[in-house]
């Protein structure tokens, strides 16, 4: 399979460092890694490597014959604990923001207005959930669509915002956007991605239950039907050397670009649903239910393997992702329900008419 290969592609035969990312959360934590984690952690190897060098060097038996016996010094002690703590401080700040990020499943919204060259205002419904509601306007992104391209607006520059913290925004342009421009608002608190790439991250458009078992994974794709199914290890004469132990028969199918929740749980001991292209690793518990969210960039098949040591064949439980457009992934939908015997739910003539499109606005 292409995908497969791609995917396979990005890997690097005995590279050490991560997979490359896939999401824009990934792009974080990898940025986390690279630049915080590892150059501290390097610091902190060389100066106790250095240390040691010393100690072996200056104050060996035969260069330090007559050790001085004393055992305190109170101001290298407030130094050698104070110092760790405010690294340990500063390390932990970055990761508990990125905790949070994984943890909170976005629920950001989008809506698109017409512009008819008079209209210059645009009220955007702040109905999220309590604790949720939009009252910054760091968590509003406007953005104005004409027939050349998109365009994203600055507040106070472009627009403004009246009514933060009220049920209802009111976007307001000095001058009115073009007739047949569209105006599109989007809002939410959850803002992902470093730099240039930071946006609100949108609302899941599906969940995804995966059920861990000793010792292979059980799906379910609660909003499109009653089906499940049993994901495998790929028998070795059937994969690659390259993908023996890492893929499965049946992949996990999901829509590129789309905002995918993910929820965990067990049915005999606990797993651990990881996969590094998307910086996920989430324990499958049973009698409980864990919650994260992915939303990847780029088409292709990516691989995890359960990460909780859960049995003999623990190695031999291996996730596969397969990312796909959105219109490949309704035909997969379809596909999945007439297997279980249900009518389809985008038909054919959905899927000829996406395809026909191309892209689907992912
Ligand atoms: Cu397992």
């Amino acid at each position: 399979m292409t995908a497969g290969a791609a995917a396979l592609a990005e890997r690097t035969q005995g590279g050490v460092a991560m997979l490359p990312a896939n999401s824009a959360l990934a792009e974080e934590v990898h940025f986390f890694h690279n630049w915080i984690l590892m150059p501290i952690i390097t610091g902190i190897s060389l100066f106790v490597l250095a240390l040691l060098l010393w100690i072996i060097v200056r104050y060996n038996a035969k260069a330090n014959p007559n050790p001085r016996k004393f055992s305190h010094n109170t101001l290298i002690e407030i130094i050698w604990t104070g110092i760790p703590i405010l690294i340990l401080l500063f390390i932990a700040l970055p990761s508990f923001d990125l905790l949070y990020k994984e943890d909170i499943v976005p629920d950001g919204k989008q809506a698109t207005y017409r512009g008819d060259g008079q209209t210059a205002d645009f009220v955007f419904a702040n109905d999220f959930a309590e604790g949720r509601t939009i009252v910054r306007a760091k968590h509003i992104e406007v953005y104005v669509e004409s027939p050349s391209g998109r365009t994203k607006l600055t507040h106070r520059d472009d627009y403004r915002l009246d009514g933060l913290g009220d049920p209802e925004i009111v976007v307001q342009f000095e001058n009115p956007p073009a007739a047949g421009d569209s105006v599109i608002v989007r809002g939410g608190r959850s803002i992902v991605g470093r730099g240039e790439r930071a946006a609100i991250a949108m609302a899941p458009t599906m969940t995804i239950k995966a059920i861990g078992y000793q010792w292979n994974w059980q799906y379910s794709y609660p909003d499109f039907g009653d089906f499940d199914f049993f994901s495998n290890l790929l028998p070795e004469e059937q994969a690659t050397p390259e993908t023996w132990l890492l893929d499965v028969d049946n992949r996990v199918v999901v829509p590129v670009g789309e905002t995918i929740r993910l929820i965990t749980t067990a049915n005999d001991v606990i797993h651990s649903w990881a996969l590094p292209a998307f910086t996920i690793k989430i324990d499958a518990v049973p009698g409980r239910i864990n919650e994260t969210w992915f939303a990847a960039d780029r088409e292709g098949v990516y691989y995890g393997q359960c990460s909780e040591i859960c049995g003999v064949k623990h190695a031999y439980m291996p996730i596969a992702v397969e990312v796909v457009s959105r219109p490949e992934f309704e035909a997969w939908i379809d596909e999945q329900r007439a297997l279980a015997g249900m009518e389809p739910m985008f038909g054919e003539d959905v899927k000829l008419a996406s395809a026909a499109a191309g892209d689907n606005g992912n």
